[in-house]
């Protein structure tokens, strides 16, 4: 099977765009895994994916939830290598998914969750492809926050093909950023460092070339891929650019923070007791 939208698999309903989502909906609100939809449906390609994402994203602003900005993943090589993915995928960002300083993470209310550090833009105006470079993107920067992003994919073992997780919305969950922001101007972001610590402990580091070897890269990255879809980068955005190191596991009771050279440090708990 390949090629439209709508196909009939295995079970009696068929594929499709709607129930591809229907079936990331039920995983995420009932808190169990499933296996990648590519392996029930070969019609799964990138685009049906994202419009798989869109609909999804529709779903959540239908519920009350407010898009707030835009994410993008697999910016790291070594976390495309980890996950077998050769190319960056971008989401969206909604207010539910915004933990503010204090707020646990609701591990009661998820899956799998990771953790792993963000380099975060907050747009001061409009930024829409094609043609976008790092020289304009920056332009169109307003503060660069630290942030964190928890990640929790609905496919078993984070095990999926680029269709799913493109569906999937980038694996999102939660995320919170730095209340204080810095200007993008005289800051390189290329060799801003941060360090990673579970339970006081640090368990990875990087710099933000990590990151398509220049956060500004992953953000021109971004609007040029929007730009294909007709959609852009608003003002106001949170642009979350991509995990530089790998997402760790937590566990309740678990702390997890990232301190930047520049940008200071983000933290957050996970509710529980270990
Ligand atoms: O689950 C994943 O690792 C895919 C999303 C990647 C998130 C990121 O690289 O920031
Ligand atoms: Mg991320």
């Amino acid at each position: 099977m390949s090629g439209g939208d709508v196909e009939t698999g295995a079970s009696t309903r068929a594929w499709g765009v709607e129930r591809v989502v229907d079936t990331l909906l039920e995983a995420e609100h009932g808190r169990h895994d499933i296996t990648r939809l590519t392996e029930e449906w070969d019609g799964l390609d990138l685009g049906a994916a994202y419009r798989a994402q869109r609909l999804l994203i529709a779903r959540k602003l239908a519920s009350g939830e407010s898009r707030v900005g835009v994410k993008l993943g697999l910016t790291s090589r070594a976390k495309q290598q980890r996950m077998g993915i050769t190319s960056p995928l971008t989401g969206v960002l909604t207010d539910g998914m915004a933990l503010t300083a204090g707020e646990p993470v609701p591990f009661g209310a998820l899956i799998h969750p990771r953790i792993e550090p963000e380099i975060v833009f907050v747009m001061r105006s409009r930024l829409a492809g094609p043609g976008v470079t790092a020289a304009t993107a920056l332009a169109a920067v307003g503060s660069v926050h630290a942030g964190l992003e928890v990640i929790d994919s609905r496919f078993r073992d984070f095990s999926f093909a680029m269709p799913d997780v493109v569906a999937d919305n980038a694996s999102s969950s939660r995320f919170t950023v730095s209340a204080t922001g810095v200007s993008a101007l005289g800051l390189d972001l290329v060799l801003e460092a941060c360090v990673l610590r579970k339970n006081g402990v640090v368990v990875d580091t990087a710099t933000g070339a990590a990151v398509q070897g220049n956060p500004l890269e992953a953000l021109a990255l971004a609007a040029n891929d929007l730009a294909s879809r007709g959609e852009a980068i608003e003002a106001g955005d949170l642009v979350l650019t991509g995990g530089l190191t790998d997402a760790v596991f937590v566990q309740p009771g678990d702390e997890v923070s990232a301190e930047f050279t520049s940008l200071g440090s983000v933290t957050l708990s996970v509710e529980g007791t270990s």
